[in-house]
């Protein structure tokens, strides 16, 4: 489908929306008028979104032209975080950059300056290959919380993963995921799945919309997915319902966890989880007997726990124990196309990004506080960002050059601020002026997918290659431009960089048989046609790609690291039966940052349309609960972790169960994450405990309301 002239003097122009998720990023038709975006709608030809648009995605227009957006290069004048800066030109604000960071290499070694972004993704792999050529191991992303504790969690069992295949699954195990609140477009098909009679059964404490959609829900209780997926072993292999062809010829370390799953009789799974006995019986059953069954797992909310890791271990485990790894209906694995698409076709990304091999530079940062992160994935782990920039050791880190970063993602997120304050130089790219931008150095200004050049691909074998639709707002650049600007001043000596976005994204392509300039001759989109399907039971020929070469239910990698081989499972760091006595005073579970339709982490409390829907933030609360503290729909309420206490309102509803308190996260006011210690970290991922803290909840006195 190509651009189209309509009489009244409207273009519709064909672009994507990177509001959200690498997986969504809907096809947009932006109808525009003398320059302007004067309406969106979704694009029908796309198969991903097929013409619809969400909440967030309707609101573009006050999201491209908000007046909070950068629109020129600036420098501090102020004290660092006054948000008093002058507006300097591009050149000027690229060539203080490079001499300030090439300055700093020179004096203290190119790993003193790390590399970072944030939620947004599509500048990743030239930020990332800038980093490497520049001669710093220290890039790192937002993924430090998100995904990646997930993926080396699945690794460390297969050394690979691979989506549901819910085309052909006749039951889908969702481990905590809310699709209809995180990942729209993929709902159309579950539903019509549920239509053709898959069976669903959800995992998670809170009601979603999948709820009624669901066969069985397991209500757990926080942080305890790892007792109930090993109570759920137990039930299954008790009975005889595991593979046992499939254990016996490609698992090492069943054995161990047979024992050891025997702990989890199901009257104290029951105990541990909240969840009735008979409810995991039968959940047990329906996945292990209904054939083809597959698990919907999620980037965060297994893994935001202090024992995160080994939970999301066992219950992946429960895939290879039931015979349901890479066949027809279950897990699949699938090649990664491009930025955390699944393919076919495979692009060389990560082979692009790593210009640089590991052993040319210094140990990234926290390589000895989480080695087995630093060994299964390949980038530093920003938790450790603050603590290396207050604590210099073992060495400096002078500068940040960061991509969106926004210091309240990090767990006690005053704590980063504050670290944040104390470097050299911070180089903050951003699309708008936020309080975090407000601490840096200099600032320059980022523009929309509106106004640049993407490449994206679709796990429905579509590609696009996007042209601006809009001029960049004010000075305002694409990231990608920004960092081929950077690479001519800061990494002249790597070649392919100096050569360019268009020619990298083609370096990157080439396996394909695509090409940008192909690509551009379809502004809607391209059908990958002709693409043979992934083949199932891949390890029959290659093995998995773990050290045993089989899948592991007792991890190699973990022992070698002095971590439990097996998926064992403790309680979180804090919780009601771990720390009795903490819980005295903080007797409620605090679950963050559960997601809601028109919220995006920062970015969409800014837009009237989306922050209309829910205009003061509030946290859910139980009506038991309310009641024990005589708490009414509305009132304002103090929540108090151990760190800290905010002032919030309360919202009574039956989506939580009684004992768990859940809030958004992402408000600048309050900030919901100097709640918790910047070191409540799972040791083997460090990811950071944001769904299972300790909490107490009281109304705020008459006097101060
Ligand atoms: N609208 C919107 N969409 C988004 C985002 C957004 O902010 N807004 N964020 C994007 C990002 S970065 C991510 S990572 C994804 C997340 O996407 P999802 O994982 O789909 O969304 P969540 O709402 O975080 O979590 C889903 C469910 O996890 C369950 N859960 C909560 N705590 C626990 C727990 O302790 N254990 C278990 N087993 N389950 C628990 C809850 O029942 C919750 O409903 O969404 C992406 N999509
Ligand atoms: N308590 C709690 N905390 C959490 C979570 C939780 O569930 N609970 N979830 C965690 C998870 S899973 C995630 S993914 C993180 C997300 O955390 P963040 O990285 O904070 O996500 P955003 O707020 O979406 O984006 C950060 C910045 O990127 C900017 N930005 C947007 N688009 C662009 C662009 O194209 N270019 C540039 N240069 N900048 C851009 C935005 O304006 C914003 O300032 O938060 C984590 N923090
Ligand atoms: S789901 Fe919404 S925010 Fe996400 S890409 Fe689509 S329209 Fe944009
Ligand atoms: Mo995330």
């Amino acid at each position: 489908m190509n651009n189209r002239y309509c009489e009244n003097g409207v273009e519709i122009r064909k672009t994507i929306c990177s509001i959200c998720n690498p997986h969504s990023h809907c096809g947009i038709d932006a109808h525009v008028k003398d320059g302007v975006v004067v309406k969106v709608e979704g694009s029908l030809e796309n198969p991903h979104n097929r013409g619809t648009l969400c909440s967030k995605g309707a609101a573009s227009r006050q999201y491209i032209y908000h007046q909070d957006r950068l629109k020129t290069p600036l420098l501090r004048t102020g004290a660092k975080g006054a948000g008093e800066f002058r507006p300097i030109s591009r050149e000027e604000a690229l060539d203080i950059a490079a001499e300030r960071l090439k300055g700093i290499r020179a004096e203290s070694g190119a790993e003193s300056v790390a590399f970072f972004a944030g939620y947004p993704k599509w500048m990743r792999p030239f930020l990332k290959r800038l980093a490497h050529s520049f001669g710093s191991p220290n890039y790192c992303t937002e993924s430090s919380t998100c995904s990646s504790a997930a993926v080396l969690a699945a690794k460390l069992n297969y050394g690979c993963f691979g989506p549901p295949d819910i085309a052909n699954a006749k039951c889908l195990l969702v481990w905590s995921a809310n699709p209809f609140y995180s990942n729209t477009s993929a709902v159309r098909r579950l539903l019509d799945a549920k239509e053709r009679g898959l069976t669903i059964i959800e995992v998670g404490p809170l009601v979603t919309p999948l709820t009624r959609h669901a066969d069985v829900h397991l209500r757990l209780r926080p942080g305890t997915s790892g007792a109930l997926a090993l109570g759920m072993a137990n039930v299954i292999i008790e009975e005889g319902l595991y593979d046992r062809g499939f254990v016996e010829k490609w698992t090492v370390g069943f054995e161990e966890f047979k024992e050891y799953v025997k702990a989890f009789p199901l009257a104290r799974t029951e105990a541990i989880t909240g969840i009735p006995e008979h409810l995991i019986r039968q959940a047990a059953r329906l996945y292990a007997k209904t054939k083809p069954a597959a698990i919907q797992v999620s980037a965060s909310p297994t893994v935001h726990h202090t024992n995160g890791v080994q939970n999301h271990r066992a219950l992946t485990a429960l895939i290879g124990l039931t015979g349901n790894f890479d066949v027809p209906g279950g897990n699949h694995v699938r090649p990664p196309a491009y930025l955390y698409v699944p393919g076919p076709p495979v692009t060389r990304q990560h082979e692009y990004e790593q210009s640089r091999p590991w052993s040319e530079m210094a140990p990234r940062m926290a390589v000895d506080r989480f080695p087995v992160w630093s060994h299964v994935i390949a980038e530093a782990q920003a938790m450790h960002l603050p603590v290396q920039i207050q604590s210099g050791s073992p060495y400096p880190i002078r500068s940040v050059v960061g991509f969106g970063l926004n210091h309240r993602m990090w767990p006690g997120s005053d704590f980063m601020y504050e670290s944040l304050k104390k470097l050299d130089f911070f180089l903050h790219v951003d699309l708008f002026m936020t309080d975090t931008g407000k601490v840096a150095d200099l600032l320059l200004p980022a523009c929309t997918s509106f106004e640049r050049s993407e490449l994206k691909f679709y796990p429905e074998k579509f590609v696009i290659w996007t042209t601006p639709v809009i001029d960049p707002v004010g000075e305002s650049r694409p990231d990608a431009e920004i960092i081929f600007d950077l690479a001519k001043r800061i990494a002249p000596e790597d070649t392919l960089l100096q050569q360019g976005y268009e020619a990298n994204v083609d370096w990157i392509l080439a396996p394909t048989g695509l090409s940008v300039e192909k690509l551009k001759q379809h502004p809607g989109g391209l059908a990958l046609e002709d693409i043979p399907p992934v083949p199932y039971r891949k390890y029959e020929k290659s093995g998995f790609p773990t050290p045993s070469g089989k899948m592991e239910f007792a991890s190699n990698v973990l022992k070698r690291f002095a971590v439990d081989p097996l998926p064992t499972f403790k309680e979180p760091a804090l919780s009601p039966i771990g720390t009795p006595d903490l819980a005295k005073n903080f007797p409620l579970i605090l679950t963050t940052g559960a997601r809601l339709p028109m919220f995006i982490h920062s970015r969409t409390f800014r837009l009237p349309w989306t922050s209309g829907l829910r205009p003061d933030p509030m946290l859910d609360i139980n009506p038991e609960d309310a009641e024990d503290r005589d708490i009414a729909q509305g009132d304002s309420v103090l929540l108090s972790t151990p760190r800290n206490t905010i002032t919030v309102g309360a919202n009574i509803t039956q989506i939580v169960p009684p004992g768990v308190i859940n809030i958004y996260h992402g408000y600048r006011n309050p900030e919901i994450n100097t709640l918790f210690e910047p070191d409540y970290l799972d040791p083997v991922s460090g990811f950071p405990g944001f769904k299972s803290l300790l909490c107490q909840v009281v109304k705020v006195p008459k006097e101060e309301d």
